[in-house]
């Protein structure tokens, strides 16, 4: 696969650049930092250095100040002079096609952002035609704003037909427009085709799912890397592609489930993610139909992840803007065999802090919040799965019974 490949080869160098603002404290910073190099390391990028600079915000130039572009470059200098290349500035967030356009002059390397990195990742893991169709709508839609930096590297595809470029701005014209009008129209048309495409998938899957029958669908959702495919797995008995990588799944898969007579499907979806751009979200509209058409939302989370307070909402903003927010739902917490805490001396009389809480405490805080309806399990070491599977029965009957209130489940013969 591609990315043994990538990752066998001599892996390439990257350099992360933050910014610490007024909304954006120095914590956060290497929080988001941390998660970009986990995303570059996914992608087989190996991060040699980070960069960070306190403003009141992103400059339109350059995104950071000059000075601190002056910075990176003179590392990039030396680092070459010990034949050491960097092969990649990345930025933590979307850059515009004016700052890409104007660090690349100055930097003369291969310059990421948040997106294109996370869309980087998307084309390496895609595997059917759908989220393939998917990525590539993505793709087009990044590249159309920023293609006047873009279009001397583009494929040509299809023959230039005729003229093009009358319509640009005074004092731009000449041949590079009439080529980036081209472009912008082959762009343009391979979107609309895409489009098209992904309409015709989504009808054929919406035929399929209300072929299903009267089972109630459960849609394990949340942060990319928490463990829903090894819930999966090992729910269902079925083989869907875990790892220590980020969006490790990009396709939703659908598996039958049988606890004690009870038939309901159970679904594993694309994880979720900070700073993803709304555009991305869009373009994965259809895969996210599994969790809009869900009866029931599982969101496991991350306990050993320092970070998952937020991560819990950003999943639950996600979950908003898919228009979920209000469904049955319950919280798996996993991974507790990984969870660790501080201890405190017995006289020590600081408050408690998200370090020094034991699980114990952490739990009767959930269990209390949330009425009890969250779970604290470990998928890996197999710990509280009966439980698991007894909540979920007890969850999935009541639906059942409200949804299709004939009670049939009990008497029919599922294969
Ligand atoms: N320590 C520990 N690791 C776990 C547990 N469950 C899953 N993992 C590990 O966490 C990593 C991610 O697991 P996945 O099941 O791929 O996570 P996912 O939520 O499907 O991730 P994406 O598909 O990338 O969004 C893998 O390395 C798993 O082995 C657990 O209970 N404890
Ligand atoms: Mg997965």
């Amino acid at each position: 696969m591609k990315e043994f490949v990538i990752s066998e080869a001599k892996a390439e160098t990257a350099v992360l650049v933050g910014l610490v603002t007024k909304d954006q404290d120095e914590t956060k910073t290497k929080e988001y930092l941390d998660e970009l190099e986990f995303l570059a390391d996914t992608a087989g990028a190996v991060t040699v250095k980070r960069f960070t600079q306190k403003v009141a915000g992103p400059s339109s130039v350059t995104y950071v100040g000059s000075g601190k572009l002056e910075e990176i470059k003179k590392y990039i200098e030396d680092e070459e002079e010990a034949e050491r290349e960097v092969g990649m500035v990345i930025f933590d967030d979307e850059l515009t096609a004016k700052q890409m356009r104007n660090i690349e002059k100055e930097l003369k390397v291969k310059i990421l952002d948040r997106t294109s990195l996370i869309l980087d990742i998307f084309a390496m893991r895609a595997q059917t035609a759908e989220a393939k169709t998917q990525v590539e709508l993505a793709q087009h839609r990044y590249m159309l704003p920023r293609l006047q930096r873009l279009w001397t590297h583009l494929e040509r595809q299809g023959g230039g037909s005729g003229g093009g470029g009358g319509k640009g701005s005074v004092g731009l014209r000449g041949p590079g427009e009439t080529q980036l009008e081209m472009d912008r129209r082959i762009i343009l048309q391979r979107i609309t085709l895409l489009k098209q495409r992904l309409t015709e998938i989504d009808r054929q899957k919406t035929t399929q799912r209300k072929n299903r029958g009267r089972m109630i669908r459960v849609a394990l959702v949340g942060y990319t890397n928490v463990g829903k495919s090894t819930i999966m797995n090992l729910l269902a008995k079925s083989e869907v592609f875990a790892e220590n990588k980020l969006f490790a799944t990009l396709d939703t898969t659908v598996r039958k489930m049988v606890i004690d007579n009870l038939p309901f499907l159970l679904a594993d979806t694309v994880g979720f993610i900070r700073k993803l751009p709304t555009d991305l979200v869009d373009s994965f509209k259809s895969t996210l139909d599994e969790v809009r058409e869900a009866d029931l939302l599982v969101h496991v989370v991350d306990i050993s992840h320092p970070d998952f307070e937020e991560q819990i909402s950003v999943v639950e903003k996600t979950l908003g803007e898919l228009g979920c927010a209000d469904k049955p739902s319950m919280i798996v917490f996993n991974k507790i065999d990984a969870y660790t805490w501080v201890e405190k001396e017995p006289d020590d009389l600081t408050p408690p802090t998200k370090e020094n809480v034991t699980l114990d405490e952490l739990r009767k805080t959930w269990m209390a919040k949330m009425d009890d309806s969250c779970l604290f399990i470990s998928a890996r070491e197999k710990q509280n799965i009966d439980e698991l599977r007894d909540v979920l029965y007890k969850r999935v009957r009541e639906l059942h019974v409200q949804k299709y209130p004939y009670n049939d489940f009990l008497y029919q013969d599922y294969e």
